[in-house]
């Protein structure tokens, strides 16, 4: 039997994801080939994400068959760690002293603790309000400022080389710069720090994992859920009715007598024969939850199409509550 190739869950910009796809590719993993990635939507988990790890973080690392004998590594950290110990060829964790090992273990503590709680004050005062921003920048400041000392000496933060710890930092560094680039570039007393971050900005360590295939676009369709391709203004429409009623292009529920629906793998295909013609982002891709249908007591039917492939039909209006995604659909 051909072995199951480890799945990693993950979104584009988290910076704990970043880090994980960092090693991963430092380690000479690459998507596709080593390991099947998923691109998802934290607004919108898989199932088979919250199934392999139900703190719903990504991201994740589900190595073997899931359910019977899976492993899953759902820390950042720990991901950095499978793959540093499948291939280290640049020395992140290998060649570095007892001592060395403890000092990256305490920064990265400090970053995921302290820098990352003032880092989403800052960046994100809209989720916290009542905080006040101008403090917890001060806060983020001052550990940067630490951090900076460190880096003077040899340009990374444990000497002259980069370890594991540069890595696992940096993303969330280039996060507090995002929050205020201007202000970040103009700031004293971080010189060496400012530096660092650009050599890994220009890098193409980062540009590899932001970029195909380790950051997709689209996001990963689950088979477990069912998809129906809209046009804009129809779904508009729906969405202030709370419920949708056009079974496919051009045709009812009532004239049809059920909604068509695709499994994952035949969007492409549905795409192409009903809605071949259309250009640009006329199309909406709907993501609908099967277990949100079964609560509202609707049935799904697995049925032949003209082609004799067989398609789920929805018996009822699709409830706008069971759509767990709405995204443009690029033709
Ligand atoms: N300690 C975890 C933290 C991962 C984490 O918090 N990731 C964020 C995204 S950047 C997440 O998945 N949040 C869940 C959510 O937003 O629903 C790790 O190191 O992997």
């Amino acid at each position: 039997m051909a072995e199951l190739r480890p799945i990693l869950y993950s979104f584009r910009r988290c910076p704990y994801a970043i880090r994980a796809r960092l090693a991963l590719a430092a380690a000479g993993l690459q998507p596709g080939v080593d390991l099947e990635l998923r691109e998802v939507s934290l607004k919108a988990k898989p199932p088979e994400l919250l199934e392999a790890s139900a703190k719903g973080t990504v991201p994740v690392l589900q190595i073997g068959e899931p359910v019977l004998d899976s492993q899953v590594l759902d820390e950042s950290l720990a991901i950095m760690h499978w793959a540093l110990e499948r291939g280290d060829p640049h020395g992140w964790c290998t060649g570095w002293s007892a001592a060395d090992r403890a000092t990256m273990a305490a920064l990265i503590a400090e970053n995921d603790g302290h820098f990352k709680h003032h880092l989403d004050r800052f960046k994100y005062p809209e989720r916290y309000p009542g905080e006040a921003l101008g403090a917890h920048h001060l806060a983020g400041l001052a550990i940067l400022r630490r951090w900076n000392q460190r880096l003077e000496l040899g340009g990374w933060l444990l000497g002259d080389r980069p370890s594991l710890v540069d890595w696992a930092l940096l993303p969330f560094v280039r996060q507090f710069r995002l929050a205020d680039p201007t202000g970040f570039d103009a700031e004293p007393q971080i010189g060496a720090l400012q530096a660092w971050l650009g050599r890994f900005l220009a890098g193409p360590e980062l540009a590899a994992v932001c970029g195909e295939p380790w950051a997709e676009r689209a996001v990963w369709r689950s088979p477990s859920w069912l998809y129906h391709l809209a046009l804009r203004p129809e779904w508009q429409v729906a969405r202030a009715d709370g419920e949708y009623r056009r079974s496919t292009r051009g045709r009812s529920l009532e004239e049809v007598g059920f909604m068509h629906l695709s499994n994952a793998h035949q969007v492409g295909g549905t795409a192409a024969t009903f809605f071949g013609d259309l250009a640009g982002d006329e199309l909406v891709l709907l993501t609908v939850d099967r277990q949100r249908l079964r609560e509202a007591g609707l049935e799904v039917r697995l049925e032949q199409a003209n082609g004799g492939e067989l398609f789920p039909h929805l018996y009822g209006p699709l409830p706008v509550e069971a759509v767990v995604r709405a995204e443009p659909w690029r033709c």
